[in-house]
């Protein structure tokens, strides 16, 4: 076993993946990957798109977590010492994305099904689920109609998170 420390005793952080020889994984890129090696998801592809794939679903967990950071923000921290500003800086982080998304990676979108896309999937749906009111979807036409199909796809339409 060459890791046998829980997460709560590490990072403290969700998701994490406990093996059949009680070793865990964690974070959740490493979970898909280990997933996608296990199932011979075929979901990372041969380099060089290889790369392509790993930036984009490192951007997508970018957005992730700037939007969990601002979740925090207004559910964690105490009203007295809340910083709207901070706040406003994790959403730029989550805007240059969206738009750096929108011109520069509408083609990588449109090929087969990979890891990135699935990420991005999730990251965007997490949006709509927890920041509605910001409406990622005005600026980025491009990327809320791939959204839009993407939804559809029934691992999508099965899971969407409730309230
Ligand atoms: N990039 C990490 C993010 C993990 C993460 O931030 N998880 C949150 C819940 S969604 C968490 O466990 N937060 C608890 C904490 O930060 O203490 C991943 O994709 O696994």
């Amino acid at each position: 076993m060459w890791n046998s420390l829980s997460p709560s005793a590490t990072l403290g952080k969700i998701p994490a993946l406990e093996l059949e020889d009680e070793t865990v994984l964690f974070d959740s890129r490493v979970i898909c990957r280990y997933l996608d090696a296990r199932a011979g998801g075929g979901f990372y592809p041969a380099e060089p798109r290889l790369w392509q794939t790993l930036t984009l679903e490192a951007l997508a967990d970018g957005i992730m977590e700037a939007a969990i950071l601002i979740i925090y923000e207004s559910r964690c921290r105490p009203e007295e010492i809340r910083f709207p500003d901070w706040v406003e800086a994790q959403w730029a982080k989550i805007a240059r994305a969206l738009d750096t998304l929108e011109t520069g990676w509408q083609g990588h979108l449109a090929r087969p099904l990979d890891m990135g896309q699935i990420a991005l999937g999730c990251a965007l749906g997490y949006l709509d689920f927890r920041l509605p009111g910001r409406g990622w979807r005005g600026a980025h036409p491009g990327l809320a109609a791939w959204f839009a199909a993407f939804a559809e796809r029934p691992a999508m339409r099965e899971t969407v998170p409730q309230g």
